[in-house]
């Protein structure tokens, strides 16, 4: 092991700084939204002491101005057999399934992410994964030419795979090793204004679904969009114009509360950007190609299984009241609906925690610390809590949302574009690309929930087991 010592959070970080550097290079309105973002964080702060001490506490403060997720989209199994040994170098794992399919879109997903609460806490970056299901294109014809194409590209440099492979074995990195890693990784996620296909063939996958040609007719599977967490996505989203980006119609994910849940998600337009197709003859014809975009995220408390099955029903009855429609003149109909539909949701933390809606972080108090083994012995959870000797926090959601990411797919998407795939989702064959399991995010939430309050139970000197 001599000298392999680069932690694998240290290599996340270097990478999640070099890709954010990489697409403000490439993507200028991304800088100008983490600009805006920046300013309304700090706003937010000046003007909410509470919300500052109780992210000081969490220690989310630290991470708040390189907290980002970014996404991609991948065409092969062998890709995404590839991505995963990749990112494993990272300490990013496959962490929840998201079947896309019954919004129109032909892909399944998982998101690669830290997970545990060390590894969250120094850098929580993430990459929500796609892979193309090529037996959702109806045309066989044109379902063979697009694997054929898929299965002729690389889109890891041999050097990639071969610091993977050490990785592998040694368990680590060097620096120098490490530094080579980031850098020869970062050209996979790279922008390719050529196309590898020619015209035609970009139009015919275009018609058969628009990610089908973002997806097929490039040597790599290019970053498309990057996401970094303001503190009050309602102020960027009005934000937005005044500096010149176009949002999407609305937020999606809950409505605005005293304590956020889960993932509140807003989007600008893709851009429009040059791109040059293949010609075999002489050179290539000009066109263009429509992909990439910014985001933005106010992440709020993970539910557990009882408070997220609440969320789904009352979406579900905020969407079939009110379509959006991608022009967005009904957005603020939308909004109205959803926060009447959602008064029912508890907005206080400790009817939250008391109702076993959400997971919570537990924390033995000073208070608590002073009279342990001895006052607190004997108290049960809620006593303890009633008493001030133990305090919980929200745990942070991590992970992202199905309809959410369908809002965010389809925004990108003409409204005549909208397919109905009759195909199930197909979580197994998504593992079986994967070489490997999905971690269960809800199983991840109790875990940390659990392992918070067993601590703070022994430095309180408690009897109680931890069960809450
Ligand atoms: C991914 C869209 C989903 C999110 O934040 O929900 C997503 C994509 O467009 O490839 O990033
Ligand atoms: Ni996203």
């Amino acid at each position: 092991m001599a000298g392999r010592h680069v932690h694998s959070d240290v290599i996340r970080d270097m990478f999640s700084r070099a890709m954010s550097d990489l697409y403000r290079a490439e993507v200028p309105q991304y800088g100008t939204l983490l600009e805006l973002v920046a300013d309304v964080n700090g706003e937010t702060l000046r003007a909410d002491s509470n919300m500052r001490a109780t992210l000081e506490q969490s220690g989310e403060i630290d991470r708040l101005s390189v907290e980002r997720h970014g996404a991609i989209r991948l065409g092969t199994a062998q890709e995404l057999f590839d991505i995963r040994r990749v990112f494993a170098v990272m300490g990013m794992y496959p962490v929840g399934y998201y079947d896309l399919s019954m919004a129109g879109v032909p892909v399944h997903s998982t998101a690669f992410r830290p997970v545990a609460a060390e590894a969250l806490r120094r850098n929580p970056f993430r990459i929500f994964t796609s892979l193309l299901r090529l037996d959702l294109i109806e045309d066989p014809a044109l379902r063979a030419q697009a694997a054929a194409i898929l299965a002729s590209r690389r889109i890891f440099a041999p050097r990639v795979l071969h610091l993977v492979k050490v990785f592998e074995a040694e368990g680590a990195l060097t620096q120098q090793e490490a530094d080579e890693f980031v850098r020869e990784t970062l050209e996979t996620f790279r922008w390719h204004s050529n196309a590898t296909v020619d015209l035609a063939t970009y139009r015919e996958l275009h018609r058969a679904h628009r990610l089908i040609a973002d997806i097929v007719s490039f040597k790599g599977p290019h970053i498309n969009h990057l996401t970094p967490r303001t503190l009050d996505i309602d102020a960027v989203q009005a934000g937005m114009p005044r500096r010149g980006i176009a949002p999407k119609a609305v937020i999606e994910g809950p409505p605005r509360r005293n304590c956020p849940i889960l993932l509140r998600q807003t989007s600008f337009k893709a851009l429009e950007e040059p791109i040059v197709f293949r010609r075999d003859v002489d050179e290539g014809v000009a066109g263009t190609h429509t992909a990439r975009f910014g985001e933005i995220e106010q992440r709020g408390a993970a539910l557990t299984v009882k408070g997220r099955r609440l969320y789904d029903e009352m979406l579900a009855s905020a969407r079939s009241e009110v379509q959006i429609v991608s022009s967005g003149f009904n957005g603020a109909a939308y909004d109205a609906e959803l926060s009447a539909r959602f008064q029912s949701f508890p907005d206080v933390w400790a009817e939250l925690r008391s109702q076993g809606l959400a997971f919570f972080r537990y924390s033995a108090t000073e208070a608590g610390l002073e009279s342990s083994g001895q006052g607190a012995r004997a108290l049960t959870v809620d006593e303890l809590i009633a008493s001030g000797f133990l305090q919980f926090d929200p745990i942070v959601y991590e992970d992202f949302l199905p309809v959410s990411a369908a809002g965010i797919f389809q925004s990108n998407l003409d409204n005549c574009e909208q397919k109905n795939y009759a195909a199930r989702s197909n979580r197994a064959q998504f593992e079986t690309a994967l070489g490997a399991a999905l971690n269960d995010e809800l199983e991840l939430y109790a875990q940390a929930e659990r392992a918070s309050l067993e601590q703070a139970l022994k430095q309180l000197g408690s009897i109680q087991v931890a069960s809450a």
